[in-house]
């Protein structure tokens, strides 16, 4: 997940922000209309493949940013351990007209604090657009894990850029600070250069 040079010599910095919850709360739709800014409702629930490159800029920095979304495998309540792999960030989603999905939110932040202890997570309540009444509540699972709550609607599109462009900036954060020991680990190797730099090095101070 290091940074790479673009084909102009620019130092582009990569990121990976996953998705997660519950089969059908709108997690494609959501990456879709943050995406395409596009919205097909007759499209039933996706179980396509889902690894989306957005690329923007952030005070000047060029970020090309990996969004992963789950490909159905999230209706077994589980997802493979690559999938958390390296994540810097983590849009997690419920469906504000499902009780269900809320009630799984613990399992799902369960799971991601297992593979991945401090990353950002951001809390998504979706569907408001059916119910706006439920912008009024204060959901208890973000006030007692202390996550950002979002009120958004991939439906009419409210809220979606805002909490996209959120998880970003926490990403981008998080790489530049991170919490987790093998993250630092990581990240030091990343000033380091490769071992034939250190190698160069070693024989023109012999030289010398
Ligand atoms: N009313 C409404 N329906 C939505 C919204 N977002 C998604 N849906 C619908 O919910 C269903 C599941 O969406 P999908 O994105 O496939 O859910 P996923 O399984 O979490 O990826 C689809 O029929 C969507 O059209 C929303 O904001 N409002
Ligand atoms: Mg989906």
């Amino acid at each position: 997940m290091s940074s790479i040079i673009d084909d102009k010599g620019n130092d582009v910095e990569k990121l990976k922000i996953i998705c997660l919850g519950d089969s059908a709360v709108g997690k494609s739709k959501l990456v879709e209309r943050f995406l395409m800014d596009g919205y097909k409702p007759q499209q039933q629930s996706t179980y396509a493949l889902t690894l989306f490159n957005y690329e923007t800029k952030i005070n000047g920095k060029k970020i090309s940013v990996d969004f992963w979304d789950t490909a159905g495998q999230e209706r077994f309540s589980s997802m493979h351990p690559s999938y958390y792999h390296q994540a810097q960030a983590c849009i997690l989603v419920f469906d504000a007209t499902r009780k269900v999905t809320y009630k799984n939110l613990s399992n799902w932040y369960k799971e991601l604090r297992q593979y991945r202890p401090d990353i950002p997570c951001l809390l998504v309540a979706n569907k408001i657009d059916v119910d706006l009444s439920v912008t009024k509540r204060n959901f208890a699972f973000g006030t007692k894990y202390n996550l950002p709550q979002y009120f958004v609607s991939a439906a009419n599109g409210t809220n979606v850029v805002k909490v996209f462009r959120d998880a970003i900036k926490a990403a981008m954060s998080y790489k530049q600070n991170p919490t987790d020991f093998v993250d630092q680990v990581l990240a030091e190797l990343e000033h380091f250069g490769s071992p034939e730099d250190d190698l160069i090095n070693l024989t023109s101070k012999n030289d010398g």
